[in-house]
């Protein structure tokens, strides 16, 4: 009898020892959107693994690639919701919530990576303090490629597009079908192959990087390299979970996401050029958009960059004027 009360005591020992040990570790979900050997998903893991390291061990952040956790449009909710600790969400498709999310979703404001880097000097800080509002933190954003247009027929004009069934990501890439009377249908790019499979899809405006994510050679044959905005992903977390953790750790976060944020920077413009490489490889045609297709995109552009400054009021005449200094 004794004995047995031992051996109980023993047990509970271990495992309240085991319960205390566990508990010294913190556990995050972090769900992405992208397939996992996107860079930015590639530059997540290695955050992750420098926040473990940096860490030892206290927090450990699971990276769920490819839009298995979350569906990319669900995921900056998840992390409102405290249902996953943190997410990568592309600040484009948050338009219609706030116009200053899309500010680098609109064609050609922003349109080199140089460009890009002074619009997001001004527009971190707004964000910032809207997620702030949100109950989100900001840990870092990565710019994609510039975006081009893919094709299944040669287009030498918008006039071209007319009817064809174009796949949207966000607010202003349905606004461009719009503009251009394609058909907008709005896909997450874990699904954009099958879309084309199927037949929902016949165009898209994207990144080279996600034409080679998705194999779109298998099913489009014309990439026109228009270069007409940036889109920046931007990881977030829930603002409960980051206070719960300890101002080491913390610290360590943030000094990762720095890091991941130069990283990330580096690689975009990398898989750029390696991408158009890798789409000719496989058959695609990589072209230049003719004089009359830049200027008729240049056209929508203007258009949307005023209904945008219509929309987004004080806070977007701020931005730009701070963005034009
Ligand atoms: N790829 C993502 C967003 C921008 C990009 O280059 C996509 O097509 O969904």
């Amino acid at each position: 009898m004794k004995r047995t009360h031992l051996s109980l005591a023993a047990i509970c020992l271990a495992s309240c020892l085991a319960a205390g040990l566990a508990q010294a570790q913190t556990k995050w979900d972090l769900a992405s959107a992208y397939p996992a050997n996107n860079f930015h998903t590639e530059n997540l893991l290695q955050f992750a693994n420098d926040v473990e390291h940096a860490t030892a061990g206290k927090l450990k952040i699971t990276v769920h690639a490819n839009a298995s956790l979350f569906k990319a449009t669900e995921i900056k909710r998840a992390v409102q919701g405290g249902q996953t600790q943190a997410g990568e969400v592309i600040q484009a498709s948050l338009q219609n919530e706030w116009q200053i999310y899309g500010a680098d979703g609109l064609p050609f404001l922003a349109d080199s990576y140089d460009e890009s880097v002074k619009l997001q000097a001004v527009q971190r800080p707004m964000v910032e303090k809207k997620l702030a509002d949100q109950g989100l933190v900001y840990l870092y954003s990565v710019a994609w490629p510039p975006q081009g247009i893919f094709t299944k027929t040669p287009i030498g004009s918008v006039a071209d597009l007319k009817g064809v069934k174009w796949r949207a990501y966000s607010p202003a890439t349905a606004r461009i079908a719009d503009l251009v009377k394609a058909q907008p249908v709005t896909v997450q790019a874990a699904e954009l192959s099958q879309a084309l499979a199927t037949g929902v899809v016949e165009a898209t405006m994207t990144s080279g990087a996600t034409g080679v994510d998705g194999k779109l050679y298998e099913h489009l044959k014309y990439y026109y390299d228009v270069q007409a905005w940036l889109p920046k992903n931007m990881v977030i977390a829930n603002r409960k979970a980051f206070d719960a953790l300890d101002k080491t750790i913390q610290t360590a976060v943030m000094t990762a996401a720095a890091a991941a944020q130069t990283r990330g920077l580096a690689a975009s413009q990398r898989v750029d050029a390696e991408s158009k490489v890798k789409l000719k490889a496989n058959g695609m045609q990589v072209l230049e958009p003719s004089a009359q297709l830049k200027s008729d995109m240049k056209k929508v552009g203007d258009v949307m960059l005023k209904e945008w400054l219509e929309n987004s009021g004080v806070d977007g005449q701020t931005l730009l004027t701070n963005y034009k200094r």
